[in-house]
C-alpha cells in the first residue's frame, strides 16, 4: 500500500505496529542518543481507563496519535498539536462473554493505518474500519465467532487494498486461518486455513515448497490422525511482515490442539507432524496462495507456538549477501532463512538453558533435515500409555524462550535485540474431550525460573543472526514481555514486567536510563517527532500470559495455564494500570 510505505518511510511518524513492513522496529531518529538518553523526562501521560494487559503501541500520523486499549478495545485520537486533546473516541459495544474465551488476557496488539482509515480488530473478531478524521465507522465484518472459541488479539497487515488478519483460539480447538478483506469495503477477498485440505490451506502441491521441495498433495491432511485437523488449532495471532520485492507476506502458526500429545498421535500410535501448525508460512497477499512453509516444531509436545514475528533484513551469511528472514521461536531456537525460498540457513539456541532438543538437524542429506533433535527425557508424549506422567524440568516453559513481544533489528549495529524468557516447566498431560467454545487444553503446567541461572526469569539479548550467537545478554528479574525499539541514536528501548522503561546501549547492553511507570510493561516502545522534537512512548498495563495472575485476579499457581505460580512475585512490584507515558529530553 503506497500510503503505508510513504508513512513508514517518514521517521517523524510511527505508522505501523512493526515500524516497517520488514518488522525491524528501527527508527532513524537520533536526537535522543546514548550520550543524552539519561536526561529523558516525562513529557506527558494519558490514562486509557482500562485495567488489563496493554500490548502493541500507539500510532502517530502527522499531528494525531491513535491509541487503543485491551477489551473493550476503545480507540482514542489525540491531537499532538493541541495539548493531546481527545479529537474522537470510539468505543465498540462487545459482549463481555468473550473475555473468558481469551486464553491469555484481554490484550490487543494495536491499530493499523492506511488511506485515511484506522483498522481495529476487536476481541470478538470484528474487524472495523474507522474514518481516521472523525472516528466514524466505515465498515465492520465478523472474522470469526467467539461462541466457537474464536477471538482476536492481533493487529492487521495492510498490503495494497487488502486487510490481512487472523484468529486466536488454539486453546479452544479453533482451526486457524488467515483472511483478507477489501480495505475499502470490508468484503472478503480470500481465506486460507493453516491446516486441512489443499484447497482450504491454499497450498499448491507442486509449487508450494518446504526446505526447497514441493510439499506434495495433502501435505497437511496426511499428517493428522483422521479428522482431528478440524479441531486442530494452528491459529495465528503474532506479528506480520511483508517483502514488496518477493511480494510475499510472512507469519507463524500456533500450536496443535490439544496440549496432550497422546491424543494427537498417528493411527499407529506414533508422533505425526500436524502440519502446518508451528510453521512459518509465506503467502501472496492478493491470492493467499502459499509460496513456502517451514515447520519448526513438528508434533508439538510443549505448546511452542510458531507465531513470533519474522524480521526481514539482508544479511551477510558465509560471505554472501542474503535476503534473510529472522525468527526467534518459542521453542528456544533462532532461525535464519532465505525469505525468497524458505531455505534454512542458521538455527541456534538463543538461550543456553533450552534442553528439549540438542539442536536442529542441518544435514541436507538427512531424512530429518530441518527437524529438531529431541531429548527423550523431556518428551511429554508417552505413547498414549501414561497420559498422567509429569515431565519435569523442561526448558523453555510453554510460553517459550520468547513469546509475542517483538524484537528489533538495528541498522546501526546489524544486530537483533530480543526480549526473552528464562523460564522452565513441569508438564502433565491429561485426557480432554472437545466441546465447541470450551477450553481444550489437556495439560497442567507449573512454571519456574530456569535453574543454574542468574535467578531471574528473563534476559534482554543482542543476537547475531548470521552466526547464530548471543553477543551480549542482560539479565532481568522477570521475563521481558515488552517489544524492543532501536534507533539511530545507538539506543535500544524496552519495558519490564515490574514497570521499568529502560534504555540500554546497543553496543554492550549497558543500562543508560530507567523510569518506573505506573504498571508493568507488556507493550512495545515507539518513537516519533512533533514540532521537530523526538519523543519515545510506551504503554504500561500489566497482563498478557505472564501477567495473567494480576490482570485476572488469579491466585491458584496452576491457573492461567501455569503462569500464575511462576510470576506470583510480580505483585510485590506492580499493580494493574493503563497509562501511556511519553518521554523527551
Ligand atoms: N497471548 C499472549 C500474550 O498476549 O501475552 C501469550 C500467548 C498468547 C501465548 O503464549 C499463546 O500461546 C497464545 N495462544 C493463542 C492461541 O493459541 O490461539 C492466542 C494468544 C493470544 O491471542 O493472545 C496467545
Amino acid at each position: 500500500n503506497d500510503d503505508v510505505v510513504k508513512n513508514q518511510a517518514n521517521p517523524n511518524f510511527w505508522a505501523s505496529q512493526s515500524g516497517d513492513y520488514a518488522a525491524t522496529r528501527y527508527s532513524t531518529l537520533d536526537q535522543i542518543n546514548t550520550s543524552n538518553v539519561a536526561d529523558l523526562k516525562v513529557a506527558w501521560t494519558f490514562s486509557t481507563g482500562v485495567l488489563r494487559g496493554h500490548e502493541g503501541s500507539p500510532l502517530v500520523i502527522g499531528d494525531v496519535m491513535y491509541l487503543h486499549t485491551p477489551f473493550p478495545n476503545i480507540v482514542f485520537a489525540l491531537n499532538l498539536a493541541d495539548e493531546q486533546k481527545i479529537i474522537w473516541k470510539y468505543e465498540p459495544k462487545q459482549d463481555p462473554s468473550v473475555i473468558p474465551v481469551m486464553c491469555c488476557d484481554t490484550v490487543n496488539r494495536g491499530l493499523a493505518y492506511a488511506d485515511g482509515k484506522i483498522i481495529l480488530q476487536q476481541a470478538d473478531t470484528n474487524v472495523v474500519a474507522l474514518d481516521a478524521k472523525t472516528g466514524k465507522e466505515l465498515w465492520k465484518v465478523a472474522n470469526g465467532d467467539p461462541k466457537r472459541g474464536e477471538t482476536a488479539t492481533n493487529t492487521v497487515l495492510i498490503v495494497r487494498d487488502k486487510v490481512i488478519t487472523a484468529i486466536s483460539g488454539a486453546e479452544f480447538g479453533v482451526r486457524g486461518y488467515v483472511t483478507a478483506y477489501d480495505l475499502n469495503t470490508g468484503k472478503l477477498a480470500w481465506r486460507a486455513y493453516n491446516i486441512g485440505p489443499d484447497n482450504e490451506i491454499l497450498f499448491d502441491p507442486n509449487k508450494t515448497t518446504s526446505l526447497g521441495k514441493p510439499v506434495g498433495k495433502d501435505s497437511s491432511l496426511k499428517t493428522w490422525n483422521g479428522d482431528q485437523w478440524k479441531i486442530g488449532g494452528g491459529t495465528l495471532w503474532g506479528g506480520w511482515s511483508y517483502d514488496p520485492e518477493a511480494d510475499l507476506f510472512y507469519y507463524g502458526s500456533a500450536n496443535p490442539s490439544t496440549w496432550n500429545p497422546s491424543q494427537r498421535a498417528g493411527p499407529d500410535g506414533k508422533p505425526i507432524d500436524q502440519k502446518w501448525t508451528m510453521a512459518i508460512i509465506a503467502r501472496n497477499p492478493d491470492t493467499g496462495v502459499a509460496s513456502w512453509a517451514y515447520q519448526m516444531t513438528p508434533f508439538d509436545e510443549w505448546d511452542y507456538d510458531g507465531v513470533n514475528e519474522n524480521i526481514l533484513v539482508d544479511l551477510d551469511i558465509k560471505g554472501q549477501k542474503t535476503p534473510a528472514l529472522v525468527h526467534f521461536d518459542r521453542n528456544g531456537f533462532a532461525y535464519t532463512l532465505n525469505r525468497k525460498n524458505g531455505e534454512l540457513l542458521v538455527a541456534e539456541k538463543f538461550d543456553p538453558v533450552v534442553n528439549w532438543a540438542t539442536g536442529i538437524d542441518m544435514d541436507k542429506a538427512s531424512p530429518n533435515y530441518g527437524r529438531p533433535i529431541r531429548v527423550a527425557k523431556y518428551s511429554t508424549f508417552r505413547d498414549g500409555k501414561g497420559a498422567d506422567f509429569n515431565t519435569k524440568g523442561i526448558c523453555p516453559a510453554a510460553l517459550g524462550s520468547k513469546d509475542m513481544q517483538p524484537a528489533s533489528f538495528s541498522k546501526l549495529t546489524g544486530l537483533f535485540y530480543v526480549p526473552t524468557n528464562h523460564v522452565c516447566m513441569d508438564y502433565e498431560p491429561f485426557k480432554v474431550s472437545y466441546t465447541s467454545g470450551q477450553p481444550y487444553v489437556g495439560a497442567t503446567l507449573s512454571m519456574f525460573p530456569a535453574p543454574d541461572s542468574h535467578g531471574g526469569m528473563g534476559n534482554f539479548i543482542a543476537w547475531d543472526a548470521s552466526q547464530g550467537k548471543i553477543v551480549w545478554s542482560k539479565p532481568e528479574q522477570f521475563s521481558v514481555w515488552s517489544g524492543a525499539l532501536t534507533t539511530a541514536g545507538g539506543v535500544v528501548f524496552y519495558g519490564t514486567l515490574e514497570g521499568y522503561f529502560k534504555a540500554v546501549d546497543q553496543k554492550d547492553g549497558k543500562e543508560l536510563f530507567k523510569f518506573k511507570t505506573p504498571s508493568g510493561i507488556i507493550s512495545n516502545a515507539m518513537t516519533y517527532t512533533h514540532g521537530g522534537k523526538q519523543y519515545v512512548g510506551v504503554m504500561s498495563g500489566v497482563g498478557g500470559w505472564a501477567g495473567i495472575g494480576l490482570a485476572a485476579g488469579l491466585t491458584n499457581p496452576n491457573d492461567g495455564l501455569g503462569a500464575v505460580g511462576g510470576y506470583a512475585g510480580l505483585k510485590q512490584y506492580t499493580n494493574l494500570g493503563g497509562t501511556l507515558t511519553v518521554f523527551s529530553l
